[in-house]
């Protein structure tokens, strides 16, 4: 059984997502990061980064406890315990690491940046929304271009990268932060994996405490 700390932000919605894709059985321990609850020394024991997800995984390598955080790895970890998500060709499989380092290091990043300065700073600084909303763009032409020459970012294939990516993209497209009706390409790969029953279920995972 895993155990995931989580909550439904675009992080945690990652991890719903692989879980559900790939029918491993969980529970899900709630940590409200807006009442503080990543501060808590049981959580900080788990991550001392104190920032959701973890997972503890009571049957890991060795078939031993063990606890993973930072959404990419748990995400590799996850596809390599299952033999599925991750491309098995060589060159795909490094295709799907270069996208998903693409999502750990520019899209997560600046897409949360811009989250921070437009909704969250309590004064709005024009230069920093304006620096983070005009990153933000550019990666999402980047990512256009990629969807355009490819169905999924690591190539055929649907991945965990497309997953890392999907709930990001999927929020700041919601509320017109990224300029979504500039990239069809974007728009087309946010339809199809968005209707993928197994994305779906993830990113209703705890939504409701959320609201
Ligand atoms: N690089 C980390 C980032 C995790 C992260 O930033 N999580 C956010 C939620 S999306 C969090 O826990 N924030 C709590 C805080 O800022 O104190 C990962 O990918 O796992």
């Amino acid at each position: 059984m895993i155990e995931l700390w989580t909550w439904p932000t675009p992080n945690g919605q990652k991890i719903h997502i692989a879980l559900e894709e790939l029918g491993f059985p969980y529970t899900t321990i709630p940590v409200n990061i807006g009442a503080g609850e990543q501060l808590r020394p049981e959580f900080i024991s788990l991550n001392p980064n104190h920032r959701i997800p973890v997972i503890v995984d009571d049957a890991g390598p060795n078939d031993e406890r063990f606890v993973l955080f930072e959404s990419g790895a748990i995400l590799i970890y996850l596809a390599e315990k299952a033999g599925r998500l991750m491309p098995q060709q060589a060159s795909a499989r490094y295709l799907c690491l270069q996208w998903l380092m693409f999502q750990m290091g520019g899209v997560g990043p600046m897409f949360g940046q811009l989250n921070h300065f437009s909704i969250y700073a309590p004064e709005k600084i024009p230069y920093a929304i304006d620096r983070y909303r005009n990153e933000a763009a550019r990666l999402t032409r980047v990512l256009d271009k990629r969807l355009t020459d490819a169905p999924y970012l690591a190539g055929r294939e649907y991945s965990i990268a497309d997953i890392a990516t999907y709930p990001w993209v999927r929020a700041l497209a919601d509320r017109g932060a990224v300029p979504i009706g500039e990239t069809p390409s974007v728009q087309r790969w946010l339809e199809t994996v968005g209707a993928r029953p197994a994305v779906e279920r993830g990113m209703a995972l705890l939504a409701e405490r959320r609201s």
